[in-house]
């Protein structure tokens, strides 16, 4: 090839005859071409740039295996129902990845190509991590299973809620709102994404007093009982630090945000499994750059990097609550972490084969607007391997929190019941709610309240 631009088509970044390996990690990228931009030419130089291509040709080229090492783009299709939008697959040789890192998986396939003049959007939809490549990663410690076996807690969801106002509580009214959440019937309370260490109440405050909230409340109730505690800090030091002081006063869960980054949340994983202390992420900034349904990068593929890298929770919708959530999308997030193998579903969003190595479950959290009005919906959409999770919807109880705990505890109750015996809970919902609420007065008063509220 001449010196000059390169021509990544003609290049081989284009194979339209190319037979996929086992082991190759392939993506699907919806991509917008700028005006006159060939789309194959557009998907040939995706493929280039996040594999072996600069902008001109470079004649060491062919000191390496380039043919083997150049992604190659072999699939192009329009998007249905949309104008200059198309899907790209592009095809990966598994050996461009270092083993075990999502960071390194992430600066190839993420890393230079959505600022590319070529496209005006492009977005990262879907990816099918070979066998070979995600034995590489540790995935879940706990997963769904072993969380059970550690709560014993089996048969239903589990509930949660997230201590509110976000910010300004000091630590001993902090643990107050633990403690009375926990013995009201919560499995579990946690953190809000935003509270690390601020100087109304540092990390250490909080931990003591959500620790003995957390004892008074298990030793009340004779359950198992939690408080996700938010290690999220400045530096890996400062983590490690609040994580193992976490252990130490005997926390069995700690948490995470998904700011933090690629390297800081696997090593917090691997500290994790170490000390038998589930981890949980939330995923804090991901609307930011997924939202957008030309540009970005799909949910889809943050819980696939998040299940390799071994969170044992992720957030991942709940579609009636006040965060945007479409119900095949969410269906598709709920598969993907919780599902051994998947199938190509285009509905759900899935668009490869893959089998998870066995790489553990993770378990979704639904949170962001919901309350006991809609335990019915929840448990017809999420299923009963999730955390639901009530913040406003335990914390704004007007009888208090212990209230606002077991008004959610008996919603959630009756309408396990309901579906074990056969019934149609979704359509009898608000009649099964209503007659749980006759014998439990914090139920009542929580539907007179919340029942008008859908975030439509
Ligand atoms: C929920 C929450 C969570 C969001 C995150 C909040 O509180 O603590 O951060 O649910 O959303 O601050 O909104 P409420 P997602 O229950 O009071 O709404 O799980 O979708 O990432
Ligand atoms: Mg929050």
């Amino acid at each position: 090839y001449e010196a000059g631009v390169i021509p990544y088509k003609k290049m081989g970044y284009w194979d339209a005859d190319y037979t996929v390996k086992e082991s190759d990690v392939l993506c699907l990228f919806r991509v917008t071409p700028q005006p006159g931009v060939d789309p194959i030419e557009a998907a040939a130089a995706i493929a280039g740039e996040s594999s072996t291509a600069t902008w001109t040709v470079v004649w060491t080229d062919l000191l390496t295996a380039c043919d083997v090492y150049r992604a190659k783009a072999y699939f192009v299709e329009e998007v249905p129902n949309t104008q200059n939008e198309f899907f790209a697959f592009i095809a990966y040789e598994c050996d461009l990845f270092e083993e075990g890192s999502i960071a390194n998986l992430t600066a190839s396939i993420i890393g230079n190509v959505f600022g590319f003049k070529a496209v005006k959007c492009l977005r990262l939809e879907d990816m099918r991590i070979p066998y070979a490549y995600l034995k590489t990663f540790i995935g879940p410690a706990a997963g769904v299973i072993v969380e059970r076996e550690r709560l014993d807690v089996f048969g239903r969801p589990l509930l949660g809620a997230t201590v509110k106002p976000k910010l300004g509580l000091s630590g001993k009214n902090y643990g107050r709102v633990v403690y009375e959440g926990l013995k009201g019937g919560l499995d579990f309370l946690k953190d809000d994404e935003n509270i690390n260490s601020q100087p109304f109440m540092r990390w250490r405050e909080r931990y003591l007093y959500v620790m003995e909230g957390v004892n008074k409340a298990a030793a009340k109730t004779g359950a198992v009982k939690g408080s996700y505690l938010n290690v999220t800090a400045a530096t890996m030091e400062d983590m490690y630090e609040r994580a193992e002081f976490a252990k130490q006063i005997g926390s069995v869960i700690i948490m995470i945000d998904l700011v933090i980054g690629y390297t800081a949340i696997q090593s917090m994983c691997i500290w994790g499994r170490k000390n038998d202390t589930i981890v949980h992420l939330h995923r804090a900034g991901h609307s930011s750059y997924t939202r957008q349904k030309n540009h970005g990068v799909n949910f889809r593929v943050i819980c696939k990097w998040m299940r390799m890298s071994g969170v044992d929770h992720i957030h991942a919708g709940t579609v009636v609550g006040k965060l945007e959530g479409d119900p095949n999308a969410v269906k598709g997030f709920y598969d993907t972490l919780l599902l051994t193998t998947l199938k190509e579903n285009r509905q759900l969003g899935i668009f490869f084969d893959m089998d998870w190595a066995s790489l553990r479950k993770c378990m979704p959290v639904a949170s962001g607007g919901i309350h006991c009005g809609q335990m019915h919906q929840l448990t017809h959409l999420l299923g009963e391997d999730v955390v639901l999770q009530f913040g406003g919807g335990t914390i704004g109880h007007p009888d208090g929190i212990q209230s606002g705990a077991t008004a959610n505890r008996v919603a959630l109750e009756c309408m396990v019941l309901a579906k074990n015996e056969g019934r149609d809970y979704l359509k009898e919902g608000v009649d099964i709610l209503k007659t749980a609420a006759k014998d439990c007065r914090p139920l009542q008063t929580a539907l007179d309240l919340w029942k008008a509220i859908t975030f439509d």
